[in-house]
């Protein structure tokens, strides 16, 4: 299995513990368990693709592979302005 990281970085982004998996003949499904870092950055969608090779000479697979899409759930702070020359509160003028 090979990851390759897009705009998405392992172990800040996310966390895929497996290098390697083992798939029963016959089998046509294997889960990968995924972690999703939640950060606080806010920042644009981020992806990694997962590539299923085979490391054995003698085994052909189908080579397969599925990009993952983590969206953002992360929105920017809302500074206040800072009070000064020109500002007005609650009708008094401070310069
Ligand atoms: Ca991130
Ligand atoms: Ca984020």
């Amino acid at each position: 299995m090979v990851i390759t990281a897009g705009n998405a970085t392992q172990y800040s982004d996310f966390e895929i513990s497996l290098t390697s998996i083992n798939i029963a003949t016959g089998s046509q499904s294997y889960p990968i368990p995924v972690t999703i870092i939640d950060d606080n950055d806010d920042e644009s969608s981020e992806q990694f693709t997962l590539t299923l090779i085979s490391f054995d000479a003698d085994v052909i697979v189908q080579v397969q592979s599925t990009t993952v899409t983590i969206v953002d759930n992360d929105v920017s702070a809302i500074v206040p302005p800072t009070p000064g020359k020109g500002t007005v509160i609650n009708g008094q003028s401070l310069g």
